[in-house]
């Protein structure tokens, strides 16, 4: 299938919309927004994890992956969304959670009750000595990343929760069971794939780690990922060809991921690669306060945006998912020039080369929650964290400025509709509280804005759908000195474009050759092509031209 043309909608399922009014989004509650859904002209929606799950990670720790969670619905509802959504032109993709199980896995269950076969799904290992896990390696989640079970006397790896076992992909019985799990959805017409984790399967080996003590090392991009993917893609996805994957890559290198989403590898369409997202982390540290680093941004956008074109491979593209804050307030303006920063972030993602994801609200310019207290928060990531600052001695204050900045609740909270009751998400208890200022900005007044963000959405997903430039083109990096503007151009057989943003409330100028171009999207009113374009506080414009040869 070709991919460069897609657009990918991302919902939280649990916060999109609730029809039953206990509190939580549902399947029903999404099927009655599609028709919200298709006015934006998106091809696939991405759920996150729907199936039984005991929530410790909110579905990302499956203890069933064929069974919908009732709290979501039934599977009658999953085949109705696929029916519904299909014939608006949207196909569905779900979210397939294989480097663990929850421990409430009848896998995990068997395996600690002695079943040697289960055993061998998982990764058990003696301690170092009494009470001494069998390495140093921590938790993505904080602490260690193994727990002792006392009737085996052997610990198991969980490299996120400690509800979220990790399986052992040595193991080809893993495989084959994981291909039948794509199979089984793909026989219910789903027909997109997004692998969580994919690239941690392989762990390389168990030593201890002595840089970051963390272990990643060992088990990112491991020795046999690249053979585990492309087993599994003969074994399940690789069989059809009205299929989309894409594989969350954490820590990644370009060099892996040309292998993971190249043209011809036989493993995965496409990547989701984090490193643009880690330009606010203060020496590398998530949990710290710093405003994002521009020039990092702009390196790392244009390397990768090379990079994996030189290949042939493809990126995903997003500033938003379900375990980030909201873009808009971390590299926009989220009060002054929300309107304007909202519409330039969309214009950056959805003109450079590879396949966009929107994530709900982000098209409404959602801003991070702004919790005031911890009650607040819900995330397990984050309530680990709280507890290692508290324990480190941080004031309470202190945490919350970067829980506030940093937690993944931001990116989580209800999606406003409108000005009903909880913005019309739910007649019950939201499970997480609404952003403060989910009133003020809502779908209804969004949509009923002309100049809103939503339009502009619309406006420039049509565009990549019209145009081959916008999918096809080449990606060639402009200014890459400017210290506030991100600027690239796109080239395609005789036409070209010109993407011009800027990142910042101040005034600026900026050289470019604008001879023959017209203006395709604009940001403002009035914008005039000259060589020497001014932009206004986050104004972003887009110049097309088109040689026509001389008859
Ligand atoms: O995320 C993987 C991941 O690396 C992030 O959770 C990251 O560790 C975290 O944001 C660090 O700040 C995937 C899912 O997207 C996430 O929601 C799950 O919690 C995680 O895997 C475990 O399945």
């Amino acid at each position: 299938m070709k991919t460069l043309d897609k657009v990918v909608y991302q919902i939280y399922p649990k916060s999109f919309c609730d029809a039953d009014g206990d509190g939580w989004g549902d399947i029903r509650g999404v099927i009655g927004k599609l028709d919200y859904i298709q006015k934006l002209g998106v091809d696939f929606i991405w759920f996150n994890p729907m199936t039984i799950s005991p929530q410790n990670d909110n579905g990302y720790d499956v203890e069933d992956y064929c069974q919908i969670d009732a709290r979501y619905g039934t599977m009658e509802d999953v085949e109705e969304l696929i029916e519904e959504a299909g014939k608006r032109g949207i196909r569905i993709m779900f979210d397939m959670v294989f480097n663990h199980t929850s421990t409430h896995h009848a896998w995990f269950q068997k395996a600690i009750a002695g079943d040697p076969v289960y055993k061998d799904y998982y990764i058990f290992k003696k301690g170092k000595g009494e009470g001494v896990p069998p390495n140093n390696w921590q938790s993505k989640f904080g602490g260690p990343a193994w727990e002792y079970v006392p009737q085996l006397d052997e610990w198991y790896l969980h490299l996120f929760d400690v509800s979220q076992a990790d399986l052992n992909w040595e193991n080809p019985r893993v495989c084959e069971e994981c291909a039948d799990i794509v199979n089984f959805w793909y026989e219910k017409g789903i027909r997109g794939f997004r692998f969580d984790v994919i690239n941690l399967i392989s762990k390389g080996c168990f030593a201890d780690d002595p840089n970051l003590f963390d272990g990643r090392q060992y088990y990112t991009d491991g020795p046999h990922v690249h053979e585990y993917l492309k087993r599994l893609n003969a074994l399940s996805f690789g069989r059809y060809d009205d299929v989309m994957t894409v594989g969350e890559m954490g820590n990644t290198t370009i060099e892996n991921c040309v292998q993971y989403a190249g043209a011809d590898t036989g493993e995965l369409d496409s990547v989701f690669s984090f490193h643009h997202l880690k330009v606010d982390y203060k020496d590398g540290n998530k949990w710290t306060l710093m405003p994002f680093d521009f020039m990092k941004l702009k390196e790392l956008l244009f390397s990768w945006q090379t990079g994996m074109q030189e290949a042939g491979a493809t990126n995903a593209l997003f500033f938003n998912n379900h375990d980030q804050p909201r873009a808009i307030s971390r590299f926009g303006n989220d009060k002054q020039y929300r309107k304007e920063s909202g519409k330039m972030l969309a214009v950056v993602n959805m003109m450079m080369r590879g396949i966009p994801y929107v994530y709900y609200g982000e098209e409404i310019g959602l801003p991070n929650a702004d919790f005031d207290s911890i009650t607040q928060y819900r995330d397990v990531e984050s309530l680990n964290r709280y507890a290692i600052m508290k324990e480190e001695g941080a004031a309470e204050e202190e945490i919350l400025a970067i829980l506030n900045a940093k937690s993944r609740d931001n990116g989580r909270t209800p999606m406003p509709w409108s000005d009903d009751e909880n913005c019309g998400f739910t007649s019950g208890t939201p499970w997480l509280p609404l952003a403060k200022r989910a009133g003020e900005i809502t779908v209804e007044k969004d949509l009923a804005d002309p100049d809103g963000i939503f339009a502009a959405y619309k406006k420039l997903i049509a565009l990549r759908h019209e145009m081959s430039i916008i999918q096809d083109g080449s990606f060639i990096p402009l200014l890459q000195d400017h210290p506030s503007v991100f600027a690239f151009a796109r080239q395609w057989k005789e036409e070209s474009m010109i993407v011009l943003c800027n990142f910042y409330a101040e005034e600026t100028t900026v050289h470019a050759e604008t001879e023959g171009y017209t203006l395709l999207y604009g940001n403002y009113e009035d914008v005039i092509v000259s060589d020497e374009m001014k932009l206004r506080p986050y104004e972003s414009v887009v110049l097309y031209r088109k040689d026509v040869e001389a008859e």
